[in-house]
């Protein structure tokens, strides 16, 4: 059973001024595309075959760099597609920014963490938040396309919130300055998502 392509919840330019839409068609249309495609070329005709993406990201056997990069990209890229939104949905509240106060002691504290999370992951990789059981959230990155749920990398919990660092995430209009995408990355944050992920997981 072949994986489908997730749909972008909004339109390319819907995430303007913050992320362009040169960016999100090409990133959507091509580069998620192509771990799409290349998941299900890696996982046809084996056991992985029938299994849910979850599933397959939380037993991946880690020499299996096919499955491991493109379910990983397949993956990574459907949350960080919902975790955004165009009007930036809804604020931090609630249980999940309780959490993150009691882990961060303020919200500017918990951005900090997590802009420098984003910023010092060298090369290519992707930012975390993540809950573990019990309710304690985690500011993490890791390198490529590699998952928290996959045990071994470096970061733990479920992953409720993300951001895509590699250069084809904001080249085109930042060039360079990574730091800038961060910045413009918290104006776009769906916190409804989030919740909704934390409280489902937590
Ligand atoms: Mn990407």
């Amino acid at each position: 059973m072949a994986f489908e392509l997730p749909k972008l919840p909004y339109a390319f330019d819907a995430l303007e001024p913050y992320i362009d839409a040169r960016t999100m068609e090409i990133h959507s249309t091509k580069h998620h595309v192509g771990y799409t495609n290349n998941l299900n070329k890696a996982i046809a005709g084996t056991d992985l075959d029938s299994k849910s993406i979850e599933d397959i990201l939380t037993n991946l056997d880690p020499s299996n760099t096919a499955v491991r990069n493109n379910g990983g990209g397949y993956y990574n890229h459907h949350l960080f597609w919902n975790v955004m939104n165009p009007e930036g949905k809804g604020y931090l509240s609630g249980e999940l920014k309780d959490a993150i106060i009691a882990e961060f002691g303020s919200v500017d504290a918990f951005k900090d963490a997590f802009a420098k999370a984003a910023a010092t992951r060298f090369g290519s990789g992707w930012a975390w938040l993540c809950v573990h059981k019990g309710g304690k959230v985690e500011v993490c990155s890791t390198p490529n396309q590699d998952n928290p749920m996959t045990p071994g990398v470096s970061c733990g919990g479920f992953p409720i919130l993300t951001l895509d660092v590699w250069e084809h995430a904001y080249y085109l209009k930042y060039q360079n300055r990574r730091p800038e995408y961060i910045d413009a990355f918290f104006n776009v944050i769906n916190w409804n998502y989030v919740e909704k992920l934390y409280a489902e997981n937590k």
